[in-house]
């Protein structure tokens, strides 16, 4: 049996969070070195996703390529995974040669078959830049949920999407201007064409997890619907259609390819060129796809019925097991607040396998797990240190002192045999919980494993019974060798490192097999040293207080773009004075008018002023405020309004801006 495990492909358009790591690498990374150990024929494939909008806009930003920015952020995305011994087989990107060739075979051979039609559809288009605004290229106010820094079709807020042309007061993210619609051509996956077959197909995943199960009996109950799979962009692959100029495939479409082409990738790096095929064209092979919750339409979904489509017969996904959200210090992650933990920084100051113990400890499998900087230190010292370093410590201290640091083996009595066949027990368990992911509840067992053994230590007191029975306490030291030995196994899937450095004291050398462990022999201690160190509270104070330091804050308005510049002689047309404001009253039949009578020193003028929502009347009366005079008059509810009241508006409302001081007539420049 073979098996393709992915993780989702990272966008190459920021730096790698504990989020990204908790939701869809460590699991995976996890898995694939349990299966690994298991002697599985298993491939770890993922890449960066470099194309799509984000990408873009930060080049058009920075005013660089685009190719630019996705080699920065690829490097900074591996350098990460790296310092958390997150080991791909492969980590391509989605920008490659090989990568554009197969998107395309994978067009043409849904065009060919009709499950890909062209429809004539409107869209944004800024006639500034000269451009149409796919995705991010526009923002606006949803039209569902009123929540303003919507997307084109999608707004982040409630998560629905909407027709393109139905944001409203949209902007151009490039100049802020507001866009016109135009009518393009766009070409759609019509995935109902795919229903039945995928009905059959997802028929037999009863062994999903529930969440992503659901989600697509749902999409299928309530029937399936075209989408749209190209965009009016330079960045991306071009559609292969003579009459497709200009357009690209959305990057949705090209990201899943990724998985294909970054193992085709694979088998050339490795000389032999056709061992992909191996894999991917092998029906038995299980393609397992690990994502964050977000993800699972595109999976499971989009990506099989594009997989269905091929002439060339790729194997399906065999299971997506996509996680919940890690929250941090009970927020949720937000890159653009910058309330995240970027890994890069975190492995500078923390051993980076201490963040994958945490992060498995607290993963968000089956619901939203919280990132707490307190929590993370009392995993580290009060499990990692307290318990498995604690056991590890006295028990090699001790047979270094009474036995030269040689642990032979010895017939077991009753007590000492039934814990070692329970722990041979757990360790059954911990193995079908790698299979199953369930990666959390397998932290738990084998801690619960070292904090039997420090137990049995206790209980069975060899500093006491050095003195009468060597016997005994030899067995005891064994014992406890025992299970640190099943542990060095079954925790490395986890922290390989230190569990490597774990045998390596005990002369056990490198594991090759799940089987390792399990074995009889003595044990024969070796540059012994503390397994852990604890994380003092200063620092992670320090660490904490970073994070608050660094975040942004909630933005709560959003702010009218910029109008364009205007010359000093333009604003010196403006004739602004301060008024004395000596009568108000509401205009009869408004709720937001209020006319006034003001003192201008030279003369009294009358005005209307909408601002009667923030202001009464009578609280007015006998202020002095700002006044732009030499507005052309005009005829408000029958009133002949002469002059502006300037104020500042916002969702709180309507507030007047009053000098301080300044008698009636003074000019304001
Ligand atoms: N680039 C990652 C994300 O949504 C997205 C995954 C693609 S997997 C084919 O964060
Ligand atoms: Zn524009």
């Amino acid at each position: 049996m073979k098996y393709i495990v992915t993780s989702a492909l990272p966008y190459a358009n920021g730096k790698l969070h504990v989020g990204h790591v908790a939701g869809a690498y460590l699991p995976a990374d996890i898995f694939v070195r349990f299966l690994k150990l298991q002697k599985q024929d298993v491939i770890y494939i993922c890449g960066t996703d470099e194309h799509g909008t984000p990408i873009s806009i930060s080049a058009d930003k920075e005013g660089i390529s685009p190719h630019t920015v996705v080699a920065r952020y690829h490097a900074s995305i591996k350098e990460a995974f790296d310092g958390i011994g997150i080991e791909f087989d492969n980590f391509s990107g989605t920008a490659r040669e090989e990568h554009y060739k197969l998107s395309q075979e994978f067009f043409t051979a849904l065009f060919e078959k009709g499950h890909i039609q062209p429809k004539t559809t409107l869209q944004f288009y800024c006639e500034h830049d000269k451009r149409y605004l796919p995705d991010r290229y526009v923002e606006g106010t949803c039209p569902k949920c009123g929540t303003e820094g919507a997307r084109g079709d999608q707004c982040d807020k409630c998560g629905q999407t909407y027709e393109t042309t139905l944001l409203k007061e949209p902007r151009c993210k490039i100049c802020s201007n507001t866009p016109v619609i135009r009518e393009t051509r766009h070409w759609f996956l019509h995935l109902n064409r795919f229903t039945d077959q995928l009905k059959e197909w997802i028929a037999h995943k009863d062994y999903w997890k529930e969440n992503v199960r659901n989600f697509m009996l749902n999409l299928l109950e309530q029937g399936l619907i075209e989408r749209s799979i190209t965009r009016d962009l330079s960045w991306g692959v071009p559609v292969p259609l003579a009459d497709a100029e200009g357009k690209v495939l959305y990057v949705w479409f090209d990201a899943p390819i990724g998985y294909i082409s970054s193992t085709v990738e694979w088998a050339k790096n490795i000389g032999k060129p056709d061992l992909w095929k191996d894999y991917w064209l092998d029906p038995e092979t299980q393609l397992i796809h690990f994502i964050g919750k977000d993800n699972i339409i595109f999976h499971a979904l989009i990506w099989p019925a594009m997989l269905m489509g091929q002439n060339t017969r790729y194997c399906l996904p065999h299971d997506i097991p996509a996680n919940e959200f890690m929250n941090l210090e009970g927020d949720k992650i937000s890159t653009s607040r910058n309330w995240a933990i970027w890994v890069d920084e975190f492995v500078k100051v923390f051993d980076g396998e201490y963040l994958r113990y945490y992060l498995a400890a607290n993963a968000p499998e089956r619901q939203d797990a919280d990132f707490s900087f307190r929590d993370f230190q009392q995993k580290v010292n009060g499990e990692l240190n307290n318990v498995l370093g604690n056991l590890a410590n006295r028990v090699f201290a001790f047979a270094i002192k009474h036995f030269d640091g040689v642990i032979d083996h010895m017939k077991l009595d009753h007590e000492a045999e039934s814990i070692l066949q329970e722990a041979d027990l757990l360790v059954k368990d911990i193995c079908e919980n790698y299979r199953t992911y369930q990666v959390k509840r397998n932290v738990k067992t084998i801690i619960d494993l070292a904090r039997t053994g420090n137990r049995i230590f206790d209980e069975r007191k060899p500093w006491v019974m050095i003195k009468e029975n060597r016997g005994h306490v030899q067995q005891t030291l064994w014992l406890c060798a025992a299970l640190l030995q099943r542990i060095s196994v079954v925790l490395s899937p986890i922290m390989p490192k230190h569990m490597l450095a774990l045998r390596e004291m005990m002369s056990l050398g490198s594991i090759g097999h799940w089987e390792d462990a399990f074995t009889d022999g003595k044990y024969v201690l070796n540059s012994v040293k503390p397994l852990f160190s604890k994380i003092e509270d200063s620092v992670i104070e320090a660490e904490y207080n970073k994070l608050q330091a660094m975040a942004k804050p909630e933005p709560t308005t959003e702010y009218q773009p910029l109008k364009p510049e205007i010359t000093f002689e333009q604003f010196a047309q403006m004739d602004i004075r301060v008024a004395k404001i000596l009568e108000a009253e509401a205009v009869p039949k408004t709720d937001k008018l209020l006319r006034l009578k003001v003192d201008l020193g030279f003369e009294t003028r009358e005005l209307v002023a909408g601002i009667a929502a923030s202001y009464k009347a009578e609280d007015i009366i006998g202020k002095s405020v700002l006044m732009l005079v030499n507005l052309q008059a005009r005829k408000i509810r029958g009133i002949l309004s002469s002059g502006m009241i300037l104020a500042a508006h916002d969702e709180s409302g309507i507030h007047i801006t009053m000098p301080d001081g300044g008698s009636p007539g003074a000019p304001v420049q």
